[in-house]
């Protein structure tokens, strides 16, 4: 099995070019994006071993995602391409400055996963397991397939990865703090943001946040604290500040850029800190560029910049 393994929705990204919105005609660009495999391209690139499974539609949005996640080096051997279903779609657009996505993925082929997606054996090979709130809000049971995924993991000695993602189309905070913080304390390492953790736990004081994460078991990565990431672990806080950007293009990504970062950084053996750097400095790279993984690095440009070298070419 792959180092990490990660499993969820991927679909086709459409987006307007030149920051048009989508109530206009245009020319559209063409892509695809899902929380999970976000992480996974990028833990690729940066040298890890990951595998990404989920159930994509036989259709032309499908193939062009199992070909493209293959390609970047993602072990795609659990996904599935089902015949005569779907590929869940969504569209991005920019209405006054503000980014709006439309999902088309309520029948997607994805929605529909339950626990028998899962390869148990895959899983308990694997040193850490990573999941995401938009899989366990798909349906009741993707949910299930969640909650087995972990069980199976936590069984196996797999380190277990949580990041809630909350996506408010999908499910209300309170029913994602029902399912999710249940799973918190499951997790190793659990990694809101700090805007999902007040939805979480319904506070907006970071001390009174702090001391419940605290209590958790796992190592908790708050993201966005001001600019800044801050590590939870017992009563001991860490803080890394954000590595800049130099121009803010597209936001959407970002975490799972972060994600992807901290994940590598843990299986080359780094500390807490020296991963949330590493993380930092892939979140920044994503959201100065379009799309969701595109931009993301590969671990030479990732670790010049950590180590404070411009990269030359020449
Ligand atoms: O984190 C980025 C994701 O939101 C995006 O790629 C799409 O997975 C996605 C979702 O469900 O919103």
């Amino acid at each position: 099995s792959p180092d990490l393994v990660t499993f969820g929705e991927t679909m086709a990204l459409f987006m307007p070019a030149n920051a048009r919105s989508l109530d206009q005609m245009g020319t559209v660009v063409q892509g695809f994006g899902g929380a999970e495999s976000n992480v996974a391209i990028g833990v690729a690139r940066l040298g890890g071993s990951v595998g990404w499974f989920g159930a994509l539609g036989r259709d032309p949005f499908g193939t062009m995602i199992y070909k493209t996640l293959r390609g970047e080096g993602v072990d795609v051997s659990r996904a599935r391409l089902v015949e005569g279903e779907e590929t869940g779609v969504m569209f991005r657009e920019q209405v006054a400055g503000r980014l709006a996505v439309h999902y088309r993925r309520k029948h997607s082929a994805a929605s529909r996963m339950g626990p028998e997606e899962l390869d148990a054996d895959y899983i308990r090979g694997a040193k850490l397991l990573h999941v995401t709130g938009i899989t366990a809000a798909l349906g009741e049971r993707a949910l299930e397939a969640v909650r087995q995924a972990v069980a199976i993991a936590k069984a196996a000695g797999v380190k277990v990865v949580l990041d809630p993602n909350l996506r408010l189309k999908l499910w209300s905070a309170e029913e994602a703090a029902r399912v999710l913080l249940p799973l918190a304390e499951q997790a190793d390492y659990f990694m809101p943001g700090w805007d999902e953790l007040q939805l979480l736990y319904g506070t907006e004081d970071f001390d009174e946040a702090a001391a419940r994460l605290g209590r958790l078991q796992a190592v908790s990565v708050v993201k966005g604290v001001g600019e800044r990431t801050v590590i939870v672990e017992g009563e001991r806080r860490s803080e890394v500040p954000f590595y800049p950007a130099e121009r803010i293009v597209d936001t959407v990504g970002a975490g799972d850029g972060f994600c992807a970062g901290f994940l590598a950084g843990v299986l080359r053996g780094m500390s807490a800190v020296e991963a949330v750097r590493l993380a930092s400095v892939c979140g920044s790279l994503v959201i100065q560029s379009h799309g969701d993984w595109e931009a993301l690095p590969d671990w030479q440009t990732a670790s010049s910049r950590l180590s404070g070298q411009a990269a030359v070419e020449r």
